[in-house]
Formats: structure tokens, sequence, C-alpha cells
């Protein structure tokens, strides 16, 4: 292939996120070409997206960021869990620190990314008519990069206005004195919520499950205690490389089932007051893969809400008595004040299990109980997760097949980042790997590394093509399938399960387990980075 024109950019990322931006660091540094794509105007992925009012990150700081000492040690938190014009301004910061500008390219959208089989190159067509090559193509468009409305008659006749949360416009939706109708309760429409009911004339929050919301206990961060803690932040960043959540800590080695009531009510106790999502993910053992010890958790919950509810049909509603699926499989949210807002009197619940929605009509919401006025719809209804953003980007691989076709019945991926008949792409943050399990930073730290020590061996090996052999690809996806087996993961109609997209194959779309992923992926380079067939000068090989 040597005498081919060489292809535009060893390599194009997709994607301005933290998988993104810290592939483009660590491949910069490794010497590679490297051209970075995204759509929005800012770097930041999820957080230039989702600028809905209230919207925070469920990590605690420092878990939240890049362990690349230069960046965390010139920037500083005002908050414990920041909200996304923080976030947003963290980018900046992160893409001014290591000077990756001159290698991003914002304001661009990928139309299609079509594999060349007589160059090996990738192709992709950007808006506008750019057009753009590489060698490797890494789309990192994070799990949550397409979000989901649902089709409900007469939405084009509302005459107020509507949007998801991820599609908030960026200058902004003024809700005060607004009558807000809300619908999802998942993390974006407790989010919304809290801030909606402060200051709408009216807010109708449309529950089809009700959420497990945890404490956020949210703090104002002093610069000075900050610094202080930062000699501790290496070993934090180290620590949640080794947890199962990419947290600073996991679930205990005991079962909750082997302790006495009074210890694990103090155990349940010690984590409520601590706050954030320790409830999910430094809980006994057994939580998310046994139902008496769920069940008990449960209970702690449940109480614990309740007791912040004086109308019982609501604390019914939204802390039922018995549990709607078993605790943490589905993704609890952080809550500040969400089960007071409740009792204030321009708030109102409708469970759509008891309410459906039959239409949207000039003036609002039509219920099977009747009319509630509207003047700002808000769909806080999720994500076609891990496929959907990657389906979008129109990507075709050999012989012409389309990743939609690949995928129709099945999400397979080796590893979780490589798609068999799809050569020379790795994809960050995608279906069956972590992501949804996973405290960002540390999956898009994890994957960069990997895929840049591979990228590296490649090159040292003067290997130009590779490509993830199908049966290593079949294997890897029954293993996801079987992890998720032995948890409650399947017990619950969720995005992790794929269940909130009507007809998208149900299958656990995580792996769920970081510091498991980040053990097997590192096993496979050990192993010569079996599973990929690659194309030496002398032919196709299968490791
Ligand atoms: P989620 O967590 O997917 O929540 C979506 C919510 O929308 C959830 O309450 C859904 O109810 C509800 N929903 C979805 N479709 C419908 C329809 N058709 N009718 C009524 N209600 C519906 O999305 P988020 O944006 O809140 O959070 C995404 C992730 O971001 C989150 O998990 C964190 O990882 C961060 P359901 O529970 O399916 O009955």
């Amino acid at each position: 292939m040597s005498h081919l024109p060489p292809p535009d950019y060893d390599v194009v990322i997709v994607g301005a996120g933290f998988s993104g931006i810290y592939l483009l660091y660590k491949l910069r540094q490794a010497g590679f070409d490297v051209l970075l794509v995204d759509a929005a105007e800012q770097p930041g992925g999820i957080w230039y997206w989702n600028r809905y009012p209230g919207a925070r990150v469920d990590s605690q700081v420092p878990l939240y960021e890049f362990s690349i000492a230069e960046v965390w040690k010139s920037w500083t938190w005002s908050e414990r869990f920041p909200g996304w014009e923080e976030l947003r301004a963290y980018f900046l910061h992160v893409c001014d620190t290591l000077d990756l500008w001159p290698a991003m390219r914002m304001k661009t959208r990928v139309e299609s990314a079509q594999f060349d089989e007589d160059t090996a190159y990738w192709r992709l067509k950007l808006d506008e008519g750019g057009k753009v090559s590489a060698r490797f193509l890494l789309p990192a468009l994070g799990f949550a990069s397409k979000p989901y409305i649902p089709d409900i008659p007469g939405l084009s006749d509302f005459e107020g206005d509507w949007c998801h949360t991820a599609r908030w416009p960026q200058e902004g939706i003024d809700l005060s004195g607004r009558r807000i109708a809300l619908i999802g309760t998942g993390a974006s429409g407790v989010q919304v919520a809290q801030e909606a009911a402060s200051c709408a004339e009216q807010l109708t929050l449309f529950q089809r499950t009700p959420i497990l919301a945890l404490p956020m206990r949210q703090e104002k961060l002093d610069a000075d205690r900050q610094l202080r803690e930062k000699s501790e932040y290496p070993a934090v960043f180290q620590k949640r490389l080794t947890t199962s959540g990419g947290f600073e800590c996991q679930s205990l080695d005991i079962s909750a089932l082997a302790v006495t009531e009074e210890e694990r009510t103090t155990h349940f106790e010690d984590l409520w007051q601590r706050g954030g999502l320790r409830f999910w993910y430094h809980n006994f053992a057994d939580i998310l893969t046994n139902e008496d010890a769920n069940r008990h958790a449960y209970e702690f919950w449940r109480d614990k809400v309740r007791e912040r509810i004086c109308d019982p049909t609501i604390a019914e509603k939204l802390a039922p008595d018995e549990p709607p699926h078993p605790f943490g499989t589905k993704r609890p949210s952080l809550e500040q004040n969400y089960y007071e807002i409740f009792a204030q009197d321009n708030v109102t619940l409708v469970d759509l299990n008891d309410t459906a929605i039959t239409r949207v009509t000039e003036a609002g919401i039509e219920t099977a109980t009747g009319m509630i006025p509207c003047d700002l719809i808000v769909f806080a209804t999720g994500f076609d997760a891990g496929r959907g953003g990657l389906i979008d980007m129109n990507i075709t691989g050999r012989g012409g097949l389309g990743l939609a076709e690949a995928w129709k019945s099945e999400i397979k991926a080796y590893l979780g980042m490589a798609v068999a008949q799809f050569p020379n792409m790795l994809f960050a943050y995608g279906p069956l790997s972590p992501s949804g399990f996973s405290n960002g930073p540390t999956s898009a730290e994890i994957q960069g590394d990997w895929i840049c020590d591979f990228l590296i061996w490649l090159r040292d090996n003067r290997i130009g093509l590779f490509e993830a052999d199908a049966l290593a690809e079949r294997s890897w996806t029954d293993m996801v399938a079987q992890v998720g087996s032995m948890t409650l993961f399947p017990k619950a109609e969720s995005w992790y399960m794929g269940a909130n997209i009507p007809g998208k194959p149900r299958q656990l779309i995580n792996f769920p387990s970081v510091s498991g992923y980040a053990d097997l992926c590192h096993d496979v380079a050990r192993h010569d980075y079996r599973g990929f067939i690659r194309n030496t000068l002398s032919g196709m090989e299968t490791a």
C-alpha cells in the first residue's frame, strides 16, 4: 500500500467529550496525526448538549475529571457535584492546558463514514460538503448522544414550546411562570423538576416508573481545602481504575444477609448520610445479585424517602411499598429536594400507569382523565443508549454493510470497542463496555490508554489493517450477557437492557465491571491483541 497517497490523517476521532478529548491528548503525544471533529460548538460532549436548568453530574469531586496532573493541578471546582456550566468551562480549560485546539474542528457533523476497501482508509463525509480520510476511525460519541422522544400523537399541533432535555436551546428557556409538563423521571427529569418547581406557575410531572433517587448532599467547595486535598488525588485516580464502577471504592466483600439487621442498617445509614451514589456502589456485595439482599436495600430506601412525603397517596406513587424493580437495576439519580416538591401547590404528579397520555393538543396534554393545559413540554425521556449515535453516523464497513444492519437483531462488539466487518475502527464509551455503569472519566482513560497502546503496537509492527474476529466478537457479546444474567439487571425494564426504546433488541448493553473490563482488555493486549484479524505485509492472519 506504500504507493497509495496517504490519508489526510492517521486517526479521526468523532466526539469531544471525555473519551474523545482523552484520545486526542494521548494519540498526539504518541506522534499520530489526529483530527477530532464534533457537531457541537464547544467541547464537553454530554455537558455541551445537556444544558437544561439543574443539569449536573452525579459523581463527586475529584472523581469526575481527568487524572492528567497539569489539568487537575490548575483547576478548582466550586461545588462537590458540579453543574453543566462549570463542566463546560472545565473542558475549555483542558483544551487550553493541553493545547488541543489545533487538532479540533468543532461545529462539524459527520454525515457518514465509509470504509474504502481499495485503500483501507475511512472516508468521512462532513456537513457542508467537507470530506476527510483517515487510516483509523475512533467514534467517541458517549452512550447518550441520541435522545429518545416518544411518538405521542398531536405533538406538531402544540402551540407552546417543547424540547428534549439533551437538546435544550443554547439560549436557554426561562422556566419562571410557565405551565410545564415534564415527561420522564430519570436523572434528567429529577433535575429539571427540582428547578421547575421553584419557579414555574405549574409543574405537572408525568411518571411511568418511580426513580429510586438518592440524597446528593451537595456542598460548596472551598478552594483552600481543595488545594490541600489535591495531595490525595493521585491515589484516588489510581484507585478508581481498580473498582467495579470506576469510583473511589466499590461494594463490600460481605453479603447483606451475612450481617445482623443492626449492622446492615448501620451501613445503609452511613452510606445514606455520606450521600451521592455510594448507596449504589459501596453497598453490600450482593445488593445487585441477590433478591433478598436487594430487598433490604429497597426497604431502607423506601422508608427513608417516605419520611419526607406527607401525602400517603403520593408516597405510594414515589416510593411504593413493593419495589417497582430491584434497587439499583435502573440507574439511581441524585436528588436535593425532589421528594419535598410534591408538597407544593404548583406541583402535580401524574402516574402514567393510571392516567395515560392520549395525545397532545394545541393547548396541552390530553390524558385519559382530562386535559392538562401547558405552555412548555419537556421530554426527559432518555436516549437510544449505546447504539443510537453510532447508527446515526451512517457507518459502513466491508461489503457495504451498515452498522444499523449489523446490529439489527443484536448489538455485537469485541471488547465493547470493535465490530467484525468494520476494520480499523474502535469506538470508545460504547455498548458492551462498562460505559453506562462507569464513572465516565475512568472508562475514558482505561479505553483511551488501551486504544492508544494498540495503535502504537500496530504502528511498531507495521500492521495497516485490523478487524475484530467474528468468533471473538461472538464470545465477548455472549460473555457480557452471561455476566449480566448473574445479576438482577435483566429484571428491570431499563435502558441498560435496551428496554426503553420500542423494537430495540433486549440485551444488557453494558459490561457490569470497570476493573473486570480493564483486566480483560489488558489480557488481550498481553497476548498480542488476540481476537483481532490483522493484515501484515504478508496477508491476513488471526491472532
Ligand atoms: P433515563 O434515565 O432513560 O430516564 C428516562 C425517563 O423517561 C424514565 O423515567 C422513563 O420511564 C421515561 N420515559 C421514557 N419513555 C417514556 C414514555 N414513552 N412515556 C413516559 N415516560 C417515558 O434518561 P435520563 O436523561 O433521565 O438519564 C440518562 C442517564 O444520564 C442516566 O441514567 C445517568 O446515567 C445519566 P421508565 O423508567 O422507562 O418507565
